[in-house]
Formats: C-alpha cells, structure tokens, sequence
C-alpha cells in the first residue's frame, strides 16, 4: 500500500513573505533578512487525519525563481493544494495574483485546493489592499481568504492547517466516491517520469535532505 501524501505549493510575488510563512509555520521563527534566492525547498509536516491516521505533508516553496516568472509546469502538477499569496502593503503583488491564479487554472489539477492570502498585517499603516477587496476576489475563485503576518505569527497555523484538512478531504472524499475497488485510503500523487528523475510525488532529488525544484 503506498503511503498517503500531501502536497501543498505557495505562489505568488517575490518579496510578498512566502519563505518567511513557511519559516514560522516550521521553525515558530521571523528572520528579518534572508537572501531571497535561498529560500527553503519545502517544509515537512503531518496532519493527523480525522480518522486518526498520519500522513506527511510537504509545502514547497518557490525558491525564488518566482521574481524571474521561470517556475516549472511540474511545480504546479505535484500539487495538490496551492496557496497564492500577496502583501498588503504592495498593490502590484495583488494585482499580480490574477495572473498566479491564471497559471494555476491552466497548468494544475482542476480539483487543486485553493487559498489566497494577504501577509504583512502587521504594517498596517501601509496597508494598500483592503480586506474587502481581497475577499471580493477569493470570492469570484472560490477560495478563502487569510489575512498573516509572519512577523508576529499571525494566522499562520490557522492557514496551513486549513490548507491540509481541505486538501485531505477533497482527495478521500473524491477518492471514496470514485475509486471503489482500490485502496481509498490511499493518496495517488503523480508519478515521476525518467525526464524527472522518476520519482513518485515529486521533483528530481538533490544531494542530502531537499528536492532541486530550480532542476526540472
Ligand atoms: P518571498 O519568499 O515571498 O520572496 P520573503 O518573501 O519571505 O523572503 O520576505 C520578503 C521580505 O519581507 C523579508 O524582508 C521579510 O523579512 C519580510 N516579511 C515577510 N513577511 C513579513 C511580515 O509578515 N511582516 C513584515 N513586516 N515583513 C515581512 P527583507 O528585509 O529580508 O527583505
Ligand atoms: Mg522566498
């Protein structure tokens, strides 16, 4: 029996907080500085289903590649749920969210598990995007909204772990209902081919810990 996993990736501008999100959600951490192409490759985690299993999470982050818009179309198919973020600070970052959202419809699985979030709460004197704008537009893309600051670690378990449970049970829902017969407790990630390594679930690996996502 192959071993549930969940695959989550976090999109969106460079510079908007992504790596740092995830560096709090992991280490309970905000470094104030750290060079933007050094960002982490993923975060590990496991959600404790409601059926008491464990399953292994991983968040990909983009590694920076984002600010050069080179992101691989596999990045997008390992997914199963994606979170597309923004700063409120930074009119342009949300304005560029639609294009995120975009390359999100017309490269990742159509059941992807969607949420939008807007980081950096904690300046809110410079705030530029309001709440209800940004809600407006997870409304029209049927996906929910976070306000974080990965500064002050706010709502950023709240996002992850709503992320994770949504993600856990579109993929054992539509399981259950669609693949009697085989193991519904099972999560198929995608397989690898040889141009990727021919792994299951994920990019080519790297020497030690990490996946090289800036390989594919
Ligand atoms: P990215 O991974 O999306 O490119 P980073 O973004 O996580 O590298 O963050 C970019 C900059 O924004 C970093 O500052 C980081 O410290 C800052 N930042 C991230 N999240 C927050 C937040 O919630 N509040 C505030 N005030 N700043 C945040 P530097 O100085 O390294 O450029
Ligand atoms: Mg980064």
């Amino acid at each position: 029996m192959s071993q549930k996993k969940i695959q989550v990736i976090i999109l969106g501008d460079g510079a908007v907080g992504k790596t740092s999100l995830l560096k709090m959600y992991q280490d309970k951490q905000f470094t104030q500085s750290h060079m933007a192409t050094i960002g982490l490759d993923y975060v590990s985690s496991t959600f404790h289903s409601p059926k008491g299993e464990d399953i292994a999470v991983k968040i990909w982050d983009t590694a920076g590649q984002e600010r050069f818009r080179t992101i691989t179309y596999s990045f997008y198919k390992q997914a199963n749920g994606v979170i597309v973020t923004f700063d409120v600070t930074n009119a342009t970052s949300f304005n560029n969210v639609k294009n995120w959202l975009e390359s999100i419809y017309q490269h990742a699985d159509p059941n992807i598990v969607k949420a939008l979030v807007g980081n950096k709460i904690d300046l809110e004197n410079d705030r530029v995007v309001t709440y209800e704008e940004a809600k407006r537009l997870a409304d029209q893309n049927k996906m929910p909204y976070f306000e974080t600051s990965a500064k002050l670690n706010k709502n950023v378990d709240e996002l992850i772990n709503h992320m994770m449970e949504n993600v856990y049970s579109k993929m054992f829902s539509s399981m259950a209902a669609g693949e009697s017969g085989r193991d519904t407790n099972t999560v198929v990630i995608k397989q690898g081919n040889k141009d990727n390594g021919g792994s299951a679930g994920g990019p080519p690996k790297k020497s030690g810990c990490c996946w090289d996502i800036r390989r594919l």
